[in-house]
Parts: structure tokens; sequence; C-alpha cells
């Protein structure tokens, strides 16, 4: 048995029969768990302010969401998940802080465009809005996202308490309010965009929506702010850069197994996959992941931590790369509902599903981009299987051609758990107010896309905002 008590892990410290001689201590201003954008930037921002951090990171690379494949034979950098920095803001600030330019720019190609259930693998008589129908119902979606945008935007900061105060657009589902203001012409171009990762984002409060694709998305469409890449056109080279300068004070491959709270201080035990263990006794622990009751459990939440926190619902994103010899050419296949005939932008595939396979520039001729959405329950062996039994079924029709080939995945992320939401009816009563209130409560902090919108640019100005507050009295 240890001889020191550390926290509340005499009893786990006795399970894991692991002496305490093997456990290394270490002492920091502020444990940040996730070295995603949000975490990565944070420990930036909070060294750049003379604290001392420490990083757990679950993966053996910073960046999350946002990840690079090098094509095996051009070298070419193929972004996955993250696309480009959206512009928002001086947040630009950050890339250019690590030395990553932002003079590059998206890369497209003219493809062309399949419209299939793949359900069926049937092409489906759909045609998307007219250009002209689609500029006008963006334009009065950002109107209507620049009207509520102080109340969300970088983060909750100024939202109502409960009741009367909370527009009641925001708390409708998304369906309500596409058909009050009349914005189904707009709908495709954003669920094909980053809504489709929503799942069932009819049915989700038009808040959640504008979380995952709002104001900076909607100006970047209509052309009034700019979608940035580094002129490598590799994203993920930011992180890379980030790694460098933290160095040893990010733990990869590293979880946390258990941690004790108090208003003054934090310990975090963190397991590493060879089995070493570190605690980390810090003043602030900052949670940079999304804040899911599986991926909470090790924190011993209270009961108000564990009753806010565990209303959160999600929907899980996979992305990634996909090959199968069937699909060829400059080609793309969107995942469309039987009922979405021509003039119909109400009805979108359910999740588990593909949402849209493509022609990934820069891959060569047979390398193709995917994006799908799950449930909750969903993981990649389900996933995968369920992307290639939609890349069968349009073999099997004839919608492509037939050939004996399988599918593969060069490249499969797992995003996991994305897009928290809870109803309409908890907005009203009050929802956001009691999770903005657990900023500081026990010394934990909370940052990402569950407390602020999922663009890695809100993110840096959300943590711009909530860092002094993070530091205070330290
Ligand atoms: C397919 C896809 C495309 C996207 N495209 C864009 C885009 O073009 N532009 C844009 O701005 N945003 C885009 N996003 C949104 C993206 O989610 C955000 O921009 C941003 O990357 C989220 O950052 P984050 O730090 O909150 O989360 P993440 O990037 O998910 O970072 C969380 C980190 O925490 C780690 N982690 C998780 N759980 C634990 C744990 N228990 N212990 C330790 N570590 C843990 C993860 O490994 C990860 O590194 C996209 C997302 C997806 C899925
Ligand atoms: C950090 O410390 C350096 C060296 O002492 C000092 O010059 C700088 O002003 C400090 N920065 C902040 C933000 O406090
Ligand atoms: C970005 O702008 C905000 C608000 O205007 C400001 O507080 C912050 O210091 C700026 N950040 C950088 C890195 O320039
Ligand atoms: C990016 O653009 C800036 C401003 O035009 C320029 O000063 C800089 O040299 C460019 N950097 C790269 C790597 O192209
Ligand atoms: C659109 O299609 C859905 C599903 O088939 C159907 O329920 C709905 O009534 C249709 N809407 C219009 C306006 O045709
Ligand atoms: C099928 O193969 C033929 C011959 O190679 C090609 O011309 C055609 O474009 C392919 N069809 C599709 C849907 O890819
Ligand atoms: C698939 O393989 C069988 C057996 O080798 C062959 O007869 C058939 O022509 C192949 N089909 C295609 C589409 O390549
Ligand atoms: C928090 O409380 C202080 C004093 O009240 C104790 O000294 C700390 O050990 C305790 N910290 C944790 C992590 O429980």
């Amino acid at each position: 048995m240890p001889s020191r008590k550390i926290g509340n892990f005499t009893l786990l410290l006795s399970t894991l029969a692991t002496s305490i001689s093997a456990v290394d201590v270490i002492t920091r201003d502020v444990v940040i768990i996730g070295g995603g954008a949000a975490g990565s930037h944070a420990a930036v921002w909070l060294r750049d302010h003379n604290k001392t951090v420490a990083v757990v990171e679950r993966s053996s690379q910073l960046g999350g969401h946002t990840a690079v494949y090098h094509h095996p034979s051009t070298g070419a950098p193929i972004n996955i998940g993250v696309q480009a920095w959206m512009e928002y803001l001086n947040t630009t600030s950050f890339p250019h802080r690590m030395g990553v330019d932002t003079n590059g720019s998206m890369q497209f190609e003219p493809l062309t465009k399949h419209y299939i259930d793949f359900t069926s693998g049937l092409p489906v008589s759909y045609a998307p809005p007219s250009p002209a129908a689609e500029q006008a119902a963006l334009s009065k979606y950002l109107s209507l996202c620049e009207k509520h945008a102080s109340l969300m935007l970088p983060g909750f900061f100024n939202f109502p308490a409960a009741g009367a105060d909370i527009p009641e657009d925001l708390t409708m589902d998304f369906s309500a309010f596409v058909q009050k203001y009349s914005l189904q012409a707009a709908v495709p171009r954003l669920w094909d965009s980053t809504v489709m990762g929503v799942g069932d984002f009819l049915r989700v409060p038009t808040l959640y929506v504008m979380q995952a694709s709002g104001l900076v998305m909607a100006r970047a469409m209509l052309g009034q702010s700019r979608a940035i890449v580094p002129s490598s056109g590799n994203l993920h080279e930011l992180y890379e850069r980030v790694a460098d300068l933290l160095g040893g004070d990010v733990q990869y491959d590293s979880i946390v197994v258990g941690s004790s709270r108090n208003e003054t201080d934090v310990e975090v035990w963190v397991k590493h996959r060879d089995g070493i263990e570190t605690v980390i006794v810090a003043k602030r622990l900052l949670v940079a992941f999304e804040p899911s009751p599986v991926a909470l459990a090790p924190f011993d939440l209270d009961d108000e931590e564990a009753d806010v926190l565990g209303k959160l619902r999600f929907s899980s994103v996979y992305a990634g790369l996909v090959q199968h010899p069937s699909l060829e050419g400059l080609q793309s296949w969107t995942n469309t509902v039987p009922g979405a005939v021509e003039g119909n932008f109400s009805t979108y595939p359910l999740p588990a599903h593909v949402g849209r396979i493509a022609h990934q520039p820069g891959g060569g001729g047979r390398l193709f981009s995917f994006t799908a959405v799950g449930n909750e329950e969903d993981g990649p062996e389900s996933i995968q299987a369920l992307i290639a039994q939609s890349v069968e079924n349009m073999v099997g029709v004839g919608t492509v051609n037939a050939t004996n080939g399988t599918t593969t995945f060069p490249y499969f992320a797992n995003h996991g758990l994305m897009h928290s939401r809870v109803s309409g009816e908890e907005l009203r009563k009050g929802f956001i107010a009691r999770q903005t209130a657990l900023q500081g409560r026990r010394a934990t902090w909370y940052t990402g896309a569950a407390f602020s919108s999922g663009f890695s640019t809100v993110l840096w100005a959300y943590n711009e905002v909530l860092l002094p507050r993070v530091i205070e009295g330290l």
C-alpha cells in the first residue's frame, strides 16, 4: 500500500498493485486534457502568459480532428477532418504565432455529382437548389446568425439565464426554423458542409445547428470571409509546431484514469499506454475534449456536474479515405433519400449513414474521401461495414461499374462523439446557464465545441476570453 494518500487514489493504487516509487509526480499551474485545436491553443496561450502546463493526449499526436495523410506516391498532404480555418476575428494570429503562414487556398476540382440513395444504390431524381435561390436563403440565414451572434459567439458568455429572454428561434427545432424563415434552399449546402455530422439535425434545436454551421460558415459560403489554409496545404503543420514548442509538457498515448478535485487544486492520475503512471498536481484543470459521460468517468463528477453534463447527447462522426476499384473518375456520390425529389429540400438521411463519397484532390485517380455519421453506439467497425455496403449497393444495381474489388480504407479517422445537444425544452429551462456555471467549479474549466462552436478559429477566440478567467488568482 502507498504511504502517501494522493486524493482518492489509495484504493486505485492498491487495485493497480503499483508501488508509489514507480509513480512520477509533477506539478503545474494548469493541466489540460486533450490536445486538439482548443487544448493546443490553450497550452500555447498559457505558456505565453508564463504559466506552466501539462497536456494529456490520448493519441500519439496533437491536432485532434485536424489530421493529415501524406499520399504514398506523390507525398501531397491530404487534410483529414478539418479542411480550413474559417476566418473569424483576429484568430489567424495563432498560426502566425507558431510561424505557420495563412497564404494558401483550398483546392477544389470540378466533380460530376451523383445523388444516390445509398440504401438501394439507386440514383434519386434530385436537383440541388438554383444558385440564386441558395444565395438568397444563405443570406437570410446569415442575417439570423448575426442577430444571435452576441449570445453564442465565441461562447455563451451573454446567454440569458432562462425563460422568455432566450430567443425562441434558438430553441425551436431546426425544421421549424427553416419553415419560419423559408430557408429550404440553404439547407443542402449547410448539410453538405458540416451539418450532416449533427445527424438528425432537423429535430435538433437551431442553436446547435448554428454552432455546427453558423455565422463563420455562412460568411465563407457567401464569399464574405476566407476559408484559410497554409501555403503548404497541410493544416496539421500547426500542431507539429505546437508539439515542438511544448516538448515534454505533452504526455502522448495517455489517458486519465482517476482524479481528485476541490476548489483550490486538482490531481489527475495519468496512465500511459505502456503502463507508466504519472500524477499531475495542478491549480486548474482544463477539459479540452467532448464532455461525454464515458469520457468524464475518471473525473469523479459531483451531482451537479453529473446531472448537467449527463443531459448532453451526441452523434458520432467519421472521416477518411476510401478506395474501391468501382469508384473511379472525377465523381462524387451524395447520400440522398428518395423523398428528396426536385424542389424538396426538407428530407435527409438519418444516422448511421455515409453522407458523401467524393474524389480526393491530390490523391491521384483512385482515392476518395468520405464523411459518415453514426449514433452514440456506433463505432469504426459498424461504420466501415456501412460504407462498404453503400458501395456494394451501387455496384449491385449498376450505378458504378462492376468489379470484383473490395472496399479499403487508406485512412480512417474516428472523430468520436461530437455535436453535443440537449432538447429545446431543456434549453428553455436554462440548460446553458447551468452548463456555463460549471466553469471554475472545483478548479475545473471547459473549452471545446460543447462550450463554444465547432470551428477551430472560434475555439481560439473562445480561449482568449476564457483563459484570463482560468488564470485569475494564479
Ligand atoms: C470531418 C470533420 C471536418 C471538420 N472540418 C472543419 C473545418 O474545416 N474547419 C473547422 O474549423 N472545423 C472543422 N471541424 C470541426 C472541428 O471539430 C473543430 O474545428 C476543432 O478541431 C475541434 O477542436 P477541439 O479541440 O474542441 O476537439 P478535438 O480536435 O477533437 O480535440 C480533442 C483532443 O482530445 C483528445 N482526447 C479526447 N478524449 C480524451 C481523453 N479522455 N483523454 C485525453 N485526450 C483525449 C483527442 O485525441 C483530441 O486530440 C471538423 C470536424 C470533423 C469531424
Ligand atoms: C512573462 O515573463 C517574462 C520574463 O519574466 C516577462 O518579460 C513577460 O512580460 C511575462 N509575460 C506575461 C504575459 O506576464
Ligand atoms: C485578438 O483580439 C482580441 C479582442 O479584440 C484581443 O483581446 C486579443 O488580444 C487579440 N489576440 C491576439 C493574439 O492578437
Ligand atoms: C505569406 O504572405 C505574407 C504577406 O503577403 C508574406 O509576407 C509571406 O512571405 C508569405 N509567406 C509564405 C510562406 O508564402
Ligand atoms: C418532402 O419529402 C418528404 C419525405 O418524402 C415529405 O414528407 C414532405 O412532405 C415533402 N415536402 C414537400 C414540400 O414536398
Ligand atoms: C465505367 O467504365 C467505363 C470504361 O472504362 C468508363 O468509360 C465509364 O466512365 C465508367 N463508368 C463510371 C460510372 O465510372
Ligand atoms: C469476377 O471474377 C470472376 C471469376 O474470376 C470473373 O468471371 C468475372 O468476370 C469477374 N467480374 C468482374 C466484373 O470483373
Ligand atoms: C484540496 O484542499 C486542500 C486544502 O483544503 C488540500 O490541501 C488539498 O490536498 C486538496 N486537494 C485535492 C486534490 O483534494
